[in-house]
């Protein structure tokens, strides 16, 4: 018996050291140490040694048992040490390797102008505000000194919904109805930006739909020297500081007086040439003082008011700035076009 416990010791051991992986490993444990393994037999049959043999044999079946489970457990954390030492070469990373890059979007070039715009109206005061795309007759028309049958309602033809309900043609209606809600409680200083609508046909200066940001100032003793100066400031920080504005009159049923204001042309520096169409200025935008009759149907008192109001094209603005040579490229959306105007 002794020898046949020793003989199962070393075949046991050898079946150790030959296991290559885990499962080998464990079969070799329930083979040799499980229930029905050899030596569990061996110590089952112990009840017919004599008294003296026992104890000795007792003893190194236990051994034989420690020996190989020992060994098992040796040979197991081996294997696994192998393995992990396997799996962290294959999933080496290299630090190194640039990295893959992730398009990005960025903004559209009239998104930025219009920001622009924004923030350096913003800088001077004035809030931003935004108002219905779908407006009633009345905004629209009537409060902006159009009444019905005016003739400056055939210049702008309009997407007419109902006889009464049109696409705003102009940003205005925002500012006719925040008059209204603040009535002279407080100054109104504001820009509106926003998407307007007008029946044309789109060619490369005109375009059914369009971006328009006005801006108006209500208060007690606003004077046509303060839209000069607002909007010299805009010209210059929008253009560059060495750039001239230029006022002359013109007509806008909802202001009088009126103007259009003209920069002078950075292309030459006011001595004409084909972008200035050798006039040496380039039409930027209108504006005038706010006509007494917008002011009393916003309910203020024009004695005691007055206001500026003006308006301009962003889409315009960023044709002359960035040499855009036709209006449809803001909407076709050819991204060609779109990224030369953003880092990404
Ligand atoms: C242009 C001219 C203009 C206004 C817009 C305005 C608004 C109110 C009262 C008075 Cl609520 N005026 N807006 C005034 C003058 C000119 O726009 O050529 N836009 C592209």
């Amino acid at each position: 018996m002794k020898d046949q416990l020793q003989a199962l010791e070393k075949e046991a051991l050898q079946k150790v050291e030959d296991a290559s992986s885990l499962k080998e490993l464990q079969d070799v444990r329930v083979a040799y140490l499980g229930k029905k393994g050899p030596i569990t037999e061996v110590l089952k049959g112990m009840g017919k040694l004599s008294k003296e043999e026992r104890p000795v044999i007792g003893e190194l079946a236990n051994k034989v048992r420690g020996q190989v489970a020992e060994a098992i457990d040796s040979k197991k954390a081996g294997i696994e040490a192998a393995e992990l030492e396997k799996q962290l070469a294959e999933e080496t990373i290299d630090v190194t390797l640039p990295g893959r890059p992730v398009p990005t979007g960025g903004p559209h070039l009239l998104t930025s102008i219009v920001e622009e715009i924004e923030d350096l109206f913003i800088g001077m005061g004035f809030e931003v505000r935004e108002g219905p795309e779908v407006e009633t007759d009345y905004y629209n028309f009537e409060a902006l000194n159009l009444p019905k049958g005016h003739p400056a309602r055939d210049m702008q033809d309009s997407f007419y919904i109902t006889d009464d309900i049109l696409l705003r043609t102009h940003t205005s209606p925002v500012q006719a109805r925040t008059m209204n809600m603040i009535k002279g409680e407080r100054p109104v200083k504001m820009i509106c930006p926003g998407k307007v609508y007008r029946r044309d046909t789109d060619d490369a200066t005109h375009s059914h739909q369009f971006t328009q940001i006005e801006g108006l100032y209500v208060d007690k003793h606003v004077r046509m020297s303060d839209l000069k100066g607002v909007l010299d400031r805009f010209a210059k920080q929008m253009f560059g500081e060495d750039r001239e504005i230029r006022l002359r009159p013109s007509f806008f049923p909802f202001t009088e007086p009126s103007v259009e204001m003209d920069i002078s042309c950075k292309v030459c520096n006011g001595k004409g040439c084909s972008v200035c169409k050798k006039t040496g200025w380039i039409e930027i935008l209108g504006a005038g003082m706010v006509h007494p009759r917008v002011l009393e149907m916003a309910g203020y008192d024009p004695k005691e008011y007055s206001g500026f109001a003006f308006g301009m094209g962003p889409e315009r603005i960023a044709m002359l700035k960035y040499g855009v040579d036709d209006i449809r490229h803001f909407y076709t959306n050819d991204i060609r076009f779109l990224k030369q105007y953003h880092q990404a």
